[in-house]
């Protein structure tokens, strides 16, 4: 989504040239956007916004993203928002014909659009994945504590969807990787880290351990100072150990449902 230039407040913005990214590390929205960058080759300057810290909030960053969210890009002084569409947008401007992310029809990018818009819909839902198994919440920012784990079926259902497809093709959208593998991608990985039960999706399974081995997609996962990543995987074992869990929730939401 572009901005219109009057909701643009931090004006120098507006008299940058080139590409510039407003992302964290551990965004998941900020990574998708950075495997297409490294996919397609894009140069471009990293503006860290430390969203531990709470830099999101900060008057000079919401004259940016009145939204307070990452990530932000700036091209040539236009300004664009949701992660979803600024792939999108950066596959338009920059792919070549040979190495490009979009569908080849009108109807294939709207089915692409529909898929990403899935994803975009599970991201609330992501947020209490992250910060109920994976990671402290630092910033006091994540959703408000909620005994149901509705957002388990709601996984459940879009990957039921998602296993459908690719139980006669090799990515979402058919034979060969679009933006709607990258949208995805990331969601996958953290609920995966978090333990959720795969096998009951075996094609979504097989698929994402296909993926997981592209280049790009392994070194964005992978990326950070070892000893973070030791202190996250260490935090995330003792969590899954004393206190959540998502493969035993995952257990209780499946003994919660009515028999089919
Ligand atoms: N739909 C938006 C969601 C953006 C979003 O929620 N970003 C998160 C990081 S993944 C954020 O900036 N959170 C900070 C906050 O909400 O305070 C997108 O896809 O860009």
């Amino acid at each position: 989504m572009q901005l219109d230039d009057g909701e643009i407040k931090t004006r120098e913005v507006i008299a940058w040239k080139g590409l510039h990214l407003f992302h964290f590390d551990q965004s998941s929205c900020s990574q998708k956007v950075r495997i297409l960058l490294r996919e397609l080759g894009i140069d471009f300057t990293p503006h860290p916004i430390n969203l531990m810290r709470g830099e999101q909030r900060s008057d000079w960053y919401l004259g940016i993203n009145a939204r307070g969210q990452v990530p932000a890009l700036v091209h040539d002084g236009t300004v664009h928002i949701e992660s979803n569409d600024i792939i999108e947008y950066l596959d338009q401007q920059f792919a070549s014909t040979e190495r490009s992310f979009l569908p080849a029809t009108d109807a294939e990018r709207h089915r692409m659009r529909e898929l990403m818009d899935l994803e975009d819909q599970l991201h609330q839902d992501l947020r209490i994945v992250t910060f109920t198994y994976l990671a402290p919440d630092l910033d006091n920012h994540a959703p408000a504590p909620d005994d149901s784990l509705d957002f388990i079926g709601r996984f459940h259902s879009a990957f039921t969807e998602l296993d459908g497809l690719l139980q006669t093709q090799p990515y979402l959208l058919g034979e060969r990787m679009t933006l709607v593998d990258i949208s995805w991608f990331i969601t996958l990985h953290r609920l995966n880290i978090a333990g959720y039960p795969f096998r009951d999706h075996p094609n979504l399974q097989a698929y994402f351990m296909r993926i997981a081995g592209r280049p790009t997609f392994r070194q964005e996962v992978a990326a950070g100072p070892l000893p973070l990543r030791l202190a996250g995987s260490t935090y995330r074992r003792l969590n899954r150990l004393f206190r959540n869990s998502l493969p035993r929730d995952y257990q209780r939401w499946r003994r919660e449902q009515p028999a089919a």
